[in-house]
């Protein structure tokens, strides 16, 4: 898989080189690439953004120069291009999973107040595009949105995560969060470890961690529940 990113601050981006995705990109399952935007402006001062038409606070960045960086990353592939606003749709397990099947994306990172919508519009003709949000909160930019995204689509490419089970046995994957935990020690500042995970008992295990799951989801994330 091939990813891009296009932002003022690739530098963000260098957390990539780290851990899981770092190895990843070592043993060539991804190709990453950060961009900065600011190498497709024409002005002296590197400008990319203006004023809102409408008035209003804050800046739009600039459709002109994000038109010529698009253009140039994605020249000769047909990426995915995924615009990184908290005006999006909300990103989940199963778009990160949409999204690990694509041979090719590239993340527009936008800062300020957006990006002028005409651009979303221009390459929404011929390529995919997706506006999406990590969530119901507000950062300056779409750069940590991103990486956030990014670590949770490589993960699930085959080989980047070694365990395939630890995959599918996750939180989410079943609708759930994931049942708690524990390892040794077995009393711990005069807290003990359930008695139904040292019975083994496989079938009772596995009746009490689905009841622990159902339970924090409950607690947690009602909403998950319906
Ligand atoms: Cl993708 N961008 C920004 N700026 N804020 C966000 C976000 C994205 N997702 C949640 N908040």
């Amino acid at each position: 898989m091939r990813i891009d990113a296009i932002s003022i601050f690739p530098e963000f981006f260098s957390v990539l080189d780290l851990s899981l995705i770092g190895k990843a990109r070592e043993s060539g399952l991804i190709a990453f690439k950060a961009h900065n935007l600011r190498d497709w402006t024409n002005d002296v001062h590197k400008t990319v953004d203006d004023t809102p038409y409408g008035g209003g606070a804050g800046m739009v960045m600039m459709p002109e120069v994000w038109g010529k960086a698009i253009d140039s990353v994605a020249a000769g592939s047909k990426p995915v291009i995924i615009f990184t606003t908290p005006a999006g749709e909300l990103f989940t397990q199963q778009i990160a999973q949409e999204l690990s099947t694509k041979e090719h994306l590239v993340f527009a990172c936008g800062r300020y107040e957006g990006i002028d919508q005409r651009v979303v519009e221009h390459f929404g003709k011929d390529f995919e595009v997706r506006e999406l949000s990590i969530g119901d909160y507000v950062l300056n930019g779409g750069e940590v949105a991103s990486v956030a995204m990014i670590e949770a689509i490589v993960r699930l490419l085959p080989g980047v995560v070694g365990n395939a089970e630890s995959l599918e046995e996750e939180s989410f994957s079943e609708g759930q969060l994931e049942y708690p935990s524990y390892t040794k020690p077995q009393s711990w500042r005069g807290l003990e470890v359930p008695e139904t995970l040292l019975s083994g008992h496989h079938a009772e295990i596995a009746k009490w961690r689905n009841e622990q799951s159902r339970l924090r989801t409950q607690k947690n994330r009602p909403d998950l529940l319906k």
